[in-house]
Order: structure tokens, then C-alpha cells, then sequence
């Protein structure tokens, strides 16, 4: 794919910190002036912002492409292992600055820009989110694939290119609606359309079953249905520009019509459903997270892009080492989730029915080459595929399955003590209710590695759903705590914060996160509080206009910004967080005149379209948002905001305006989550529950600078055993009954008091989330955060203690454990 022998390798000169040289600036103008006119066909009278916008994007692509093939020609010429991770999910967001700053050329590009009139701050706003994924999932893979880039890895993420991302979401009358995200309207000025680059990817018809001369029998799948993939490239450039990997995206389109029987006979008609079928495949991102899709479309759209992908990459193996028994040597392939379980069957099938390895060999081959990370618990996301289904679609895969089922099942009857439930709790089909296929099961079998993303994560990992898989083969299950690209989320996002974080730890601090500890020592540092405090004040400033903008809410910058930002679920408990903001309105109208903490409750999320409790949290959140907001006792002291469309760049405005990061889900239900550490990053103080990596943040901020509160995953367990009916829980909290007792009142719903019924009747008697068994906890731990806040030395001291103690959560780290315990790839050292 394109190392030609005969580039020049340019080696990219970073200016950070440095002015520009006048002659850096004058490239960078000559190269945006000629893509305007060569590739946009426009001068600088006619040319708008996009046009702009693509011009300069153009003319930073261009300076990734020398890096990105000398990256490339170096894995060839040295052999080096590559890593494949596979995700049906990248929440990339904007591509042009994150770019930019990796390369070194933010400021040459800002000047030359400037030069033309154009400013480049307006032109980041034109730039639309590539937002291929739901939530935490998706943005970890867009994380790792920056660090894996700037750890010098030779690796490829492999996902879909969906013609639309994630909905955007609007609140009308504090109602969610969804409306179709177009990110592709204006085209894709990063992407490299790779016509040469297809596959044809095979579903539905026979198998049939013939003997070889020498006794070994065969199996020939005749398909009944052909689609293409068509690779689309994006090239990521790592830190510094050091080195760059390929994001392939597949993209669904008909076979040539005239490849088809269908048009050969004429048929144009017959045709063209089929290119409806076909190119369906890619059409649109599923858009509910933590919940099975359970579609046909779905399995569709993960077995297109795994058998694209491996198509793809033992291609690539093959023109390069000739041997398919090197694979696992050579390639490592991460499956993130079970999205891509399927991979397991797929490869076998490649093995053993096209490269003619046997049944045993191949097995090996598969297990060393393949590891999956797990990222939950819940039981209704573990993925199963009805075995009707598989045997209608992919009719080889599934009888390979039943295969790998039976070797396994006689592998289990032999650890000790093996009885028949032991036997139906492994087994890859769940008998119970119709058969199914358990992918999560058929990804543990098939791989060497299963991680969970979080310390206690992967305990419960072990403990719960892999417990008796853990049993037949032990050893398996890791942690990896997850982690983020500070790239994005501090140089980036808080490029003020930033600027002072150079200051006291040097330079360096960029390339290796655990300078960031050289705050320490200044911790309790007055003129450091100040400078920390302007900095944030900024932000503040800066959200404060986007709330007055979108929503035309008036906010106070010096006020507490509390901030509640993922997806809407019941286990991640917005309602807990309304709850306690209403129970704090009461009490701020009972006594207007004490000295309150003022406080902006910031939430943003979106609910899965289906979902309809969380709609009616969303809803709940705007009705509280219109009383409060709206009545004159409580003025400046309490103001609610729900900001609609939650994505990438908005998160960018809000993390680093935030004073508080609520990470409130009920323990052991959030396998990690990941904005808890770009919120603690910039300086927020966390208020949370021993769940997913808040624990870890604790050990790493230390107990005094995180406010932790409710039970902890065995107090929940041990609750639930006791019934989540809460009538008696609530009768004993005066708080909590009055706050409960205000929504059904229709206080926030006048004249519909029933409004919120599904919520309140859930919370009353089947509070399977623990909301009102965490109420009081929650609400006291709040007046600790009140408490500290009007301490204003103690708060800015625990806030930079935040900031210099969470150096770990560098998915550089998380990705180097990856490659030295899953992969075994070399890094190379950052600095
Ligand atoms: C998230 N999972 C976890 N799933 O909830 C979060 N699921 O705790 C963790 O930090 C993050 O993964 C990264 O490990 C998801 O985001 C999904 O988005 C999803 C999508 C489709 C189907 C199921």
C-alpha cells in the first residue's frame, strides 16, 4: 500500500514552544494558498470558512504523508510486529488541531493563517466530529489510537465508516429528539480513498462436505450473497510526529453491476435493491451503548468489517512472510469488545478451509494471535446471537463454532469437580430460551488474553461472568486500566492550563506525563492557586458564553461548575444527581438568606433513542432546570443547565471549565469510565463512588483531594439480597421523601403530576440501582464539597494535587502495558 521506494522522508521539526520561523510560516502560507486554489478551486475573495477550513487541512495532511510511509517502510524493512485493533467504534471528534499540535505546527500553521486574514480559532468550529461511537468505548479506541502512534507501534484500527455517526441530539420542551448526523456532507479532507483496496465479504447460502484423496474431509461454503469493502485510510500522526498509523474504515458498496447475473439478464431493478442491501451495511452507526442491538444488521455490519480486516492484515502477512504459521509472531489482534467475536470463527476459517492448516495448528495459531478487552458487566449488554441466525448467515462460521464448542466442552468436563451446570455456564450456546450463541464466551475461548479496563473491573471479571471460563483457563484474565491521550485532553482542550504546566515542570512535561509530579512540591503555593485560578476562570468565561448562546442561560463564572457529562443511564445515575439538586433548591428556599455555595449543575448526554427511562431523566433534568432557574429566591446561588448534543468537542468546552466531576454510578456497575480522568486531569475534584477506575483515582489523588461516598460493591450485592424495595429506606431520609414527594406533586411537571411516575414508582420499589440507599451519603458528601470550596487555598490545593497525581492515566501507560503484557510489541521510550 504505497511505500514507494523512491520518497523522500521528511522529518517533522516541532516548533512547540518555539516562535515560527518566518520561513516555516511562508511554507505553510504557500501550501494552504495552493490547496485552496488547486484543490478547493477557490481564491481568498470567494473562499468561506470550510473552504478554508479544508484548504488547511489539506496542507497538515500533506504533512503526515512523508512520516506515514517511512513509519510504514520501516515495519516492512524491519520486520516488525503489528498491532490490529478492531473496534466497531472510533469517537474521534475533530481531527485538525489534535493534528497539529502532535506535529509540532499549531503555531506556524496560526501564523499563516493569520498572514491570509483567516483566524484559525474560527476555522476549529467549522470542522465536523467524526463521531463513529456511542461513548466510553469509542473514545478509548480514538485514546489508543493516538498513543499507539506516539509509542511508535506499527498498528491499524480497523472499524466501519459509517455514513452517519451518533445522532445529534436536540431538547425540545426538554424532550430529546433525534435527527441524522451528516458528518461526510462537505466531504472528509483526512481520509484517503483506497479504490485498490477491496474485499469481498460473503454471506448465507451451503456448505457442502466432500473427502480429500488423503481422508482429511473439507468444507466448501457456497455463498449466496457477495457485498464489497472498500478501504478508506486516515492517517494518525503520533507525538512530535515521530511516527504514524493507518485508521482503515471499511465502507459497504454492490459488487460492479457488472459482475452480476442480475444485470447480466437485465434485471436493473433486481440490481439496484441489491446495492440498497449492500451499501445498508454502513450506513449508520448503531446508537445504543451498554444494550444489545439484537438485529440481523448488526451482525451484518460485525462480520463485514472482521472478514474485511482479516482479509486484509493475513494479505498483508502473506506478501511479506509467506507463512501463515507466523502469524502470531508477527500479528496481534485486539478485539474490543465482543463487536468483533466473530473474528474467532473467521479466522479458523480462513486457516483450516483456505490455507489448508490443521484443526490444531490453527487453533493455536488463533488463541496466540487474538486478546479481548471486556468493557462490562451488565448482563443485558453481554451480546448472544441466535444460533438460527448464524446458521442463516454465516453457515460455515457457526458449524466451526459448534467445533470449537465440542473440543472445549470435553477440555471442561476434566477441571475438578465439572457437573452439568458447571458445563452449561462454559458452553458457547445458552440453551435456555431459544439457542445462542454467547460471544463474550467464544472471544474468551479464542483468545490468549481477557482484560478487564479497571482494577476492580477485571475482579468482578473473574468473579462474575468469566468465573467458571476463569476455571477451565486459568491465567488468562488481566487488568489493563484504561487511560487517555493528554494530547487531547489537557494540551488541547486546556491549552492555558497547559502554558502554566510548562512553566513549573519544564517542556518535557509534554512528552512524559509523570513531570506532571513536579507540582507537588508547590502544591499549597498562593501565586500557583492564582495562576491555576485564572486559568480555570477562562474556561469558565469561555463556557459561560456557549450556556448564554445555546440555551440563553445567564451563569455565574465565579460559582462551583458541577458536571455530570456521558451517556444517560440509570446505573450512571443522573437521577441521583437531580435528586440532590432538588433537595438543595428546597433547602435554599426554606433558608435563601444562609450563605450558600453558589453552584451551576452542568449535565450533558444522550439517551439511546429506545431507552425511555432515560429519555424521562433528560426530561426531568429540564423540567427541575425551568423552576429553578426560573425563581427569584434562589437568584445567582443555583442554576441547572442540560447542554444537548453531548460529543467530542463539546466535552473539550466543558472538562476544562469543570470544578466538580460527578462519577456517581452504583459500585461495581461502571467498568471503568474515562472522563473521570480527563476531569481530574484538568483539576476538577471528583466526587464519586468506589466504582471502575474512581477507585484508582483515590489511591492515586490520595483520600483528601477526592470525595468519596456510598456503598461499595459488596454493600450493594448484599443489599439486593435483601430486596430493592426502598419504601422503608425513604421514609427514614425526611430529605429524600420531600424530594420525591416535590416531583410527584408536579412541582417541575405543573398540571401533570404523574409525569415522572416511571421514575419515581422505580425508585420507591424496585431501586435496583441503589439511588435512595446513596441519598444521604451523597448529599452530606456534597456539603463537604461546599465545605472545601469556601476554603479557597484547601480547594485549589486539592485541585492541583489532582492535577500532578494522575500521570498514570496516560493511555500511554495503559497502551505500553498492552504491548509488554498482551502484545508483546517493543515501545519506544517518549522522551
Ligand atoms: C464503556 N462501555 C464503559 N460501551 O461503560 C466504561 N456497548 O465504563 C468504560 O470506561 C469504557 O467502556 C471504556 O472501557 C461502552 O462505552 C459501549 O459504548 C457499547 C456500545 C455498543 C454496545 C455495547
Amino acid at each position: 500500500e504505497g511505500a514507494g521506494d523512491d520518497v523522500v522522508t521528511a522529518i517533522v521539526e516541532p516548533t512547540i514552544g518555539k516562535t515560527p520561523s518566518e520561513a516555516e510560516v511562508a511554507a505553510a502560507r504557500n501550501a494552504i494558498n495552493a490547496k485552496l486554489t488547486y484543490a478547493v478551486g477557490k481564491n481568498a475573495v470567494t473562499a468561506s470558512d470550510r473552504d478554508w477550513f479544508v484548504a488547511t487541512a489539506l496542507a497538515v495532511r500533506d504533512r503526515m504523508v512523508d512520516p506515514w510511509i517511512a513509519s510504514s517502510k520501516q515495519t516492512y524493512a524491519e520486520g516488525l510486529k503489528r498491532v490490529y485493533y478492531l473496534s466497531l467504534e472510533f469517537l474521534i471528534g475533530r481531527l485538525l488541531f489534535d493534528t497539529m499540535n502532535n506535529l509540532g505546527i499549531t503555531e506556524t500553521f496560526r501564523a499563516a493563517l493569520g498572514d491570509l486574514g483567516v483566524d484559525l480559532e474560527k476555522l476549529k468550529t467549522v470542522e465536523p466530529d467524526a463521531a463513529l461511537g456511542n461513548g466510553g468505548l469509542g473514545r478509548l479506541a480514538a485514546c489508543f489510537m493516538d498513543s499507539m502512534a506516539s509509542l511508535a507501534i506499527p498498528a491499524y484500527g480497523y472499524g466501519i465508516r459509517y455514513d452517519h455517526g451518533l445522532f445529534r441530539q436536540v431538547v425540545k420542551g426538554g424532550w430529546q429528539q433525534e435527527y441524522p448526523e451528516n458528518w461526510l456532507s462537505f466531504g472528509n479532507p483526512w481520509q484517503f480513498e483506497r479504490a485498490e483496496v477491496v474485499y469481498d465479504i460473503q454471506f448465507g447460502g451451503s456448505v457442502e462436505a466432500t473427502m480429500q484423496s488423503n481422508g482429511v474431509p473439507r468444507y466448501i461454503w457456497h455463498p449466496s450473497e457477495t457485498i464489497e469493502a472498500v478501504a478508506y485510510d486516515t492517517p494518525i500522526a503520533g507525538w512530535r510526529g515521530r511516527h504514524v498509523n493507518t485508521l482503515r474504515l471499511w465502507s459497504a458498496r454492490a459488487v460492479d453491476p457488472l459482475r452480476l447475473d442480475a444485470f447480466n439478464s437485465g434485471d436493473h431493478i433486481g440490481a439496484l435493491v441489491e446495492q440498497v442491501r449492500a451499501e445498508t451495511i454502513s450506513k449508520i452507526l448503531y446508537p445504543s451503548d451498554e444494550s444489545p442491538a439484537g438485529q440481523e444488521l448488526r451482525l451484518r455490519q460485525e462480520y463485514f468489517f472482521v472478514s474485511a480486516s482479516l482479509q486484509d492484515l493475513v494479505f498483508r502477512h502473506m506478501r511479506t512472510y509467506g507463512d501463515i504459521r507466523s502469524l502470531p509472531d508477527k500479528v496481534a489482534i485486539q478485539l474490543n469488545d465482543t463487536h468483533p467475536a466473530i473474528t474467532v470463527a473467521e479466522l479458523m476459517r480462513i486457516l483450516v478451509d483456505t490455507r489448508d492448516v490443521p484443526w490444531e495448528e490453527a487453533w493455536d495459531i488463533t488463541v496466540r494471535t487474538l486478546g479481548y478487552t471486556n468493557h462490562t458487566l451488565l448482563p443485558e449488554a453481554l451480546e448472544t446471537w441466535p444460533v438460527a441466525l448464524l446458521e442463516r448467515l454465516l453457515p460455515r462460521q457457526i458449524q466451526i463454532i459448534y467445533l470449537i464448542n465440542a473440543i472445549h466442552l470435553e477440555k471442561a468436563k476434566k477441571v475438578p469437580g465439572a457437573d452439568d451446570a458447571f458445563l452449561a455456564s462454559v458452553s458457547l450456546i445458552d440453551e435456555g430460551g431459544g439457542r445462542r450463541v454467547r460471544m463474550g464466551h467464544l472471544a474468551f475461548i479464542g483468545s490468549h488474553s481477557i482484560n478487564g479496563v479497571s482494577a476492580l473491573h477485571s475482579e468482578l471479571v473473574k468473579e462474575t461472568i468469566f468465573r467458571d471460563l476463569d476455571a477451565v483457563y486459568p491465567g488468562r484474565i488481566n487488568n489493563k486500566t484504561n487511560g487517555i491521550t493528554f494530547r487531547r485532553w489537557l494540551q488541547g482542550a486546556n491549552p492555558g492550563l497547559t502554558d502554566i504546566l510548562v512553566d513549573v515542570c519544564g517542556p518535557q512535561v509534554l512528552d512524559d506525563a509523570t513531570k506532571l509530579e513536579k507540582l507537588l512540591p508547590r502544591v499549597g503555593d498562593a501565586a500557583l492557586h492564582d495562576s491555576f485560578g485564572s486559568a480555570r476562570r477562562a474556561n469558565k468565561i469561555a463556557l459561560a458564553r456557549l450556556i448564554r448562546d445555546r440555551l440563553d442561560i445567564h451563569v455565574n463564572p465565579n460559582a462551583l461548575f458541577d458536571v455530570q457529562i456521558k451517556r444517560i443511564h440509570e446505573y450512571k445515575r443522573q437521577l441521583l444527581n437531580i435528586l440532590e439538586t432538588i433537595a438543595l433548591y428546597q433547602a435554599m428556599r426554606a433558608q435563601p438568606h444562609k450563605e450558600w455555595v453558589p453552584r451551576v449543575k452542568i449535565f450533558a448526554g444522550k439517551a439511546a433513542a429506545s431507552y425511555h427511562k432515560a429519555k424521562l431523566i433528560i426530561k426531568l433534568a429540564n423540567d427541575v432546570a425551568q423552576v429553578v432557574n426560573n425563581d427569584p429566591v434562589v437568584r445567582d446561588l443555583l442554576k441547572v443547565v442540560f447542554l444537548p448534543n453531548y460529543n467530542v468537542s463539546l466535552a473539550e468546552m466543558i472538562i476544562p471549565a469543570a470544578d466538580l466531576s460527578e462519577q456517581i454510578s452504583t459500585a461495581g456497575m461502571e467498568a471503568s469510565g474515562t472522563g473521570n480522568m480527563k476531569l481530574a486531569l484538568n483539576g476538577a475534584l471528583t466526587i464519586g463512588t468506589l466504582d471502575g477506575a474512581n477507585v484508582e483515582i483515590k489511591e492515586h489523588v490520595g483520600d483528601e483531594n477526592i470525595f468519596i461516598f456510598g456503598l461499595t460493591t459488596a454493600e450493594v450485592a448484599e443489599r439486593r439480597r435483601f430486596g430493592i424495595d426502598a419504601a422503608g429506606t425513604i421514609a427514614a431520609s425526611r430529605n429524600l421523601a420531600d424530594v420525591l414527594d416535590a416531583i410527584d406533586g408536579g412541582v417541575f411537571s405543573p398540571g401533570e403530576p404523574g409525569r415522572f411516575a416511571a421514575l419515581t414508582t422505580s425508585l420507591r420499589h424496585h431501586d435496583y440501582f441503589m439511588v435512595t440507599a446513596d441519598f444521604d451519603s451523597y448529599y452530606a458528601a456534597q456539603r463537604d464539597v461546599d465545605a472545601l470550596w469556601l476554603d479557597r487555598a484547601a480547594w485549589w490545593k486539592a485541585s492541583l494535587n489532582n492535577t500532578a497525581r494522575v500521570a498514570w492515566f496516560s493511555s500511554d501507560r495503559t497502551i505500553a502495558e498492552y504491548a509488554k503484557e498482551i502484545w508483546n510489541v517493543p515501545v519506544e521510550p517518549m522522551a
